[in-house]
């Protein structure tokens, strides 16, 4: 029998985007969250974008997270093809260091939404986390698991600094 498919789809414009898309990943696996991750480029391989976003819902995806950079149109592409929640994670680009990236994405016009992540590997991070908060909604033990991960980040911060950490 054909495997079930994952909530999460985690979708980038390039193979050089996975040290950054990585960390949703990972953020994904500590919550037990199952995913699929795929390049997708708006630019190289439209007709891959429109196919998978085309198809996503009824693929039986939940959330999007699409990171890309430079003139990183994925996110909004996408969020134009699917009624799905689209959350953009700007990767850092070479040239002007995320700052295109992030304001291809978070510059949408009204009535196309992407939740828009700071750029780099904290969006990343958080781009999971929020994808985790929709499906904790309907998912009681994931809600306890976000719960339970966000206890063990204030858990991890000392009261007091270091001379030597
Ligand atoms: C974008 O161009 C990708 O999302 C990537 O961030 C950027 C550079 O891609 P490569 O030239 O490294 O493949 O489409």
């Amino acid at each position: 029998m054909a495997e079930p498919t994952p909530p999460v789809a985690i979708i980038m414009g390039s193979q050089s985007d996975w040290a950054t898309m990585r960390h949703a990943a990972d953020t994904l696996r500590e919550l037990g969250i199952a995913f699929d991750a795929r390049i997708v480029s708006a630019h190289r391989t439209p007709d891959r974008m429109v196919d998978f976003a085309k198809g996503a819902k009824a693929a039986g995806f939940k959330v999007i997270i699409a990171g890309a950079g430079g003139a990183a149109h994925l996110p909004g592409m996408t969020a134009s093809l699917t009624p799905l929640p689209v959350f953009g994670v700007p990767v850092e680009s070479k040239a002007l260091s995320g700052q295109d990236s992030l304001l291809s994405i978070v510059q949408m016009p009204g009535g196309i939404p992407v939740g828009t992540l700071a750029i780099g590997k904290a969006g990343a991070i958080n781009a999971a986390l929020l994808a985790a908060a929709v499906l904790a909604l309907s998912d009681d033990d994931l809600a306890e698991r976000l719960d339970a991960w966000r206890g063990r980040l204030s858990a991890a911060v000392a009261e007091r600094p270091k001379d030597d950490a």
